[in-house]
């Protein structure tokens, strides 16, 4: 059985990835097609080793499309998404449009792949934020062995999460600093390059912002709604990769030694744990790696049970394209989506 397939919005940094992963991943597609709004299309697209001339999303037919992985951003998917799943075609959106939605299921195949039997309610499917996304791969196996109580995050997010112009930004400006050019900053607040800025997305009443609400509101809808979270998200100079220090409460006692051993087993999770100078990941190294890694675990004796993690990921991968692609495959394992028998 093949699926024929479109990726809307397949000109940012997150659709080409996912051209990207459904070739690598060879992917069952009878067909894929690369879609944007009108201002893109005509360009070209890398698709393994073809290239796909980008269609107008916004005139392109569904009706015999499977699947559709969206992430073309919220406004155009509250827009366009439950238009093409009334065409029958079940939408994998990568924005933050429905992930709040109760009908809507938010899911991370190894976190929580049965609730993707609820997609039916609205045709629709979300994909985590990129924090959250990695955050719970790593979360789920200590959260089954020993219960999370409360979970303090600090991010460290870099720049590929707000798309081509931040990575942009931080080429202009670093390479301004170089050639003493006056430093232009145009999409972040403050100077990213040689800087840290404790701001993402936008502020909220009580004075956390936007990006610290999802990955509060996501950890409680796809691990559980128990689980008190608190987290300060900042941007840093690093293209891609996120990183986050995550200190975590349990009911039970866990040791660091267990936690390691868990993780080592656990899907998703690669644990790189040596205790000595470069012994741990870096986002650096995460970059175009599927896995969620794991270092620094070690116990916090300043609470009961308490332990801290290091976890990195690539964010344009687990956190976004390869997590969208994973919930297709989900799909497909099973049996949810028909596509059509090969003649
Ligand atoms: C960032 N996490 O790094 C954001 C990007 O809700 O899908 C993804 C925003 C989202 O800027």
């Amino acid at each position: 059985t093949t699926f024929k397939i479109a990726v809307a919005g397949a000109t940012g940094n997150v659709g080409r990835e996912m051209l990207g992963i459904l070739a690598e991943r060879n992917f069952p597609a009878s067909e894929v097609a690369a879609l944007a709004s009108s201002r893109s299309v005509g360009t070209e697209v890398s698709f393994g080793d073809k290239t796909l001339k980008v269609q107008n999303l916004e005139t392109y037919d569904f009706s015999d499309t499977d699947i559709c992985l969206m992430s073309a951003g919220g406004e155009v998917s509250k827009k366009f998404s439950p238009k093409i799943a009334a065409k029958g075609c079940i939408v994998i959106d990568n924005s933050s449009a429905w992930r709040y939605d109760s009908e809507v299921p938010l899911i991370v195949p190894e976190v929580n792949p049965d609730a993707i039997e609820g997609y039916t309610r609205k045709n629709i499917i979300a994909n985590p934020n990129c924090s959250t996304a990695q955050l719970v791969v790593a979360l789920k196996p200590l959260h089954e062995k020993a219960g999370i109580k409360r979970i303090v995050v600090s991010t460290y997010q870099s720049v590929s999460g707000s798309g081509k112009e931040g990575m942009d930004e931080l080429f202009n400006q670093t390479r301004a600093v170089f050639v003493a050019d006056p430093i232009e900053a145009k999409k972040y607040p403050k100077r990213i390059a040689f800087n840290v800025i404790p701001h993402i997305d936008d502020f909220m009443e009580d004075g956390s912002t936007k990006e610290e609400w999802k990955v509060l509101a996501e950890t409680k809808k796809m691990l559980d709604p128990k689980i008190k979270v608190t987290c300060t998200a900042v941007r840093v100079p690093v293209f891609i990769g996120h990183a986050e220090a995550v200190n975590i409460e349990f009911e039970r006692p866990i040791t660091a030694e267990e936690a390691q051993d868990i993780l080592r087993e656990a899907p998703g999770c690669q644990v790189i744990d040596k205790r000595e100078a470069g012994g741990y990941i870096t986002p650096y190294e995460s970059a175009g790696e599927d896995a969620t890694y794991i270092s620094r675990i070690r116990e916090d004796s300043t609470i009961e049970n308490g332990l801290n993690i290091w976890v990195v990921s690539d964010n344009l991968r687990k956190g976004a394209a390869l997590n969208t692609i994973q919930i297709a495959e989900l799909l497909v394992s099973r049996g949810l989506v028909k596509g059509r028998e090969n003649a």
